[in-house]
């Protein structure tokens, strides 16, 4: 398929996406591939005041209702997965198996938000006084702010937006400037659903707007807006966080992860070489649960790493649209030289760079693909406590059990973790109190590719915050305490009398 026919298929139009000021290129081989409106900052304002007037209306319309128009969403998302996830590819450069993958966390967000919205359970709690109830119930916040990354561009609106939505919240979603078009494409999606909904879904109940930082940040600020769910690096939640804390407003931040595997004496090696290469060279390392860190036992890291080296070497770079490709390219320059600076810095501190060269700028001078790195490290300096988004993986040696635990929390970021074993004490302690400090903590798996069905999200310069599955849904909702008085008296609480 042309690029021209992949963005027809999803229905954007000519005009839709040329002439605007927020020009596209594809990370496949810098081809400029549309010219996107921007709305500016002071539009936000107007855009706000629309979502709340649509909040005001589906706040009433009852919850399972509400997850009727987000399974007509997982309906549409299904009939479009093929489309949509090439155009992910497209647009953000992940190779098309996994384009196809995010489309498919989107419907499976979308079938657990169907049931949520039939759920939504409060609690019934004793009260201490006779002829009396205390129930906790949960309710609609207003509008959910939704920032994305490059890197999802797809999946991250949809775990906060089928959630939003059965919650009974409108949503406004800022997506990368890197990836509007797949924001348009999905606005495209949800008007489908929309259409087929019927009239009890008010109109302005969702809206993408494109342009830079300062229109995030009319977003973020406007007090209006009571629900901010962050999705990026840790530099642009340092700079949302605060604002939206300011103004007591709750933000959701997930933020950037420096995610390790410990590899103890007693692992399947076969497993953990395969678990290595999806998570660390898979969407070329530009996951935030990527794995970043090999922690290997001294033991067993000659016979594991020259595995490792040989893999990465034979591991087939290119076209992310071409069936066999598993590692596309970087999403822009920017990245391939913080790449190449990380390694410079890495070989300072001592490291030893397997990888990592510049690759097919013959068939793509456009395009920045590389060799994925293994970089053999010393300890765990500075570089390596620091997330580079780019497929770089520092390995290191540990020799008792205790220091790889160490090893493994020793970093500002606490995402996702992961260790190969076979010894049922190391794999439960390291999910014990004393054992990794992250949100998501994995035995004889690596830390990516997370099911929806989880809370997703992690600790430290992570956020945070928790998005997806489990109770996620709960920052979503205010939480209301009531006490019924159902008695002809008025007892008070904690035994206090106070006659008139
Ligand atoms: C992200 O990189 O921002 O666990 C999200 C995973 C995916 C989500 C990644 N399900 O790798």
């Amino acid at each position: 398929m042309s690029y021209s026919e992949i963005l027809e298929s999803l229905g954007l139009t000519t005009s839709e996406i040329s002439g605007g000021t927020l020009k596209i290129t594809s990370p496949i081989d810098g081809a400029e591939i549309a010219a996107v409106q921007e709305v500016s900052a002071a539009d936000v304002n107007g855009i706000i005041t629309s979502s709340k007037r649509a909040f005001n209306n589906w706040k009433a319309v009852p919850a399972p209702r509400r997850g009727e128009l987000v399974r007509l969403l997982g309906e549409e998302l299904r009939a479009a997965k093929e489309d949509l996830g090439r155009l992910v590819t497209l647009e953000c450069g992940k190779i098309y198996e996994e384009g196809l993958g995010e489309v498919q966390e989107m419907i499976d967000i979308c079938d657990f938000a169907v049931g949520l919205s039939r759920q939504l359970y409060g609690l019934t709690i004793a009260s201490e006084r006779p002829g009396h109830h205390m129930r906790e119930t949960w309710h609609p916040v207003g509008v959910c702010g939704v920032i994305s990354a490059f890197n999802f561009p797809v999946a991250v609106w949809s775990w906060n937006t089928a959630l939003a939505l059965v919650c009974g919240n409108s949503v406004i979603w800022k997506p990368s400037e890197k990836t509007p078009l797949t924001a348009l494409a999905c606005q495209k999606i949800f008007e489908k659903a929309l259409a087929r909904f019927g009239d009890d879904a008010p109109k302005g109940l969702h809206h993408v707007i494109i342009g830079g930082r300062d229109v995030g940040d009319a977003m973020v600020s406007n007090e209006d807006v009571p629900i901010v769910s962050a999705t990026g690096s840790t530099a642009m939640g340092r700079q949302v966080g605060p604002k939206v804390a300011a103004r007591f407003g709750r933000s959701i931040l997930e933020l950037g992860g420096n995610n390790a595997m410990i590899v103890s004496p007693t692992a399947d090696l076969d497993m953990a070489v395969r678990a290595i290469l999806f998570s660390a060279v898979g969407t070329a390392g530009q996951r935030c649960t990527s794995l970043r860190r090999l922690i290997v036992h001294k033991d067993i890291y000659g016979e594991l790493m020259p595995r490792v080296i040989s893999a990465y070497a034979s591991v087939q770079v290119g076209n992310p649209l071409v069936k066999g490709t598993l590692v596309g390219p970087l999403v822009d320059q920017e990245s391939f030289d913080n790449m190449q600076s990380a390694l410079i810095a890495a070989k300072v501190e001592g490291g030893k760079v397997h990888g990592g060269e510049r690759e097919l700028t013959g068939d793509f001078p456009g395009g920045y693909y590389v060799r994925p790195a293994v970089v053999e490290m010393p300890s765990q300096s500075e570089v390596v406590k620091t997330e580079t988004f780019a497929p770089i993986l520092y390995a290191m040696k540990y020799e008792d059990f205790d220091t790889a635990i160490e090893m493994q929390n020793d970093v500002p970021q606490g995402l996702s973790s992961c260790i190969f074993t076979t010894d049922v004490r190391e794999a439960e302690q390291f999910l014990s109190d004393i054992g990794s400090d992250c949100g998501i903590a994995n035995v004889n798996i690596g830390p990516s590719g997370a099911e929806i069905g989880g809370a997703f999200g992690g600790e430290k310069e992570t956020g945070g915050g928790r998005e997806s599955g489990s109770d996620a849904w709960k920052s979503y909702m205010r939480r209301q305490t009531n006490t019924v008085n159902y008695s002809r008296e008025l007892p008070l609480a904690q035994g206090i009398t106070f006659d008139i």
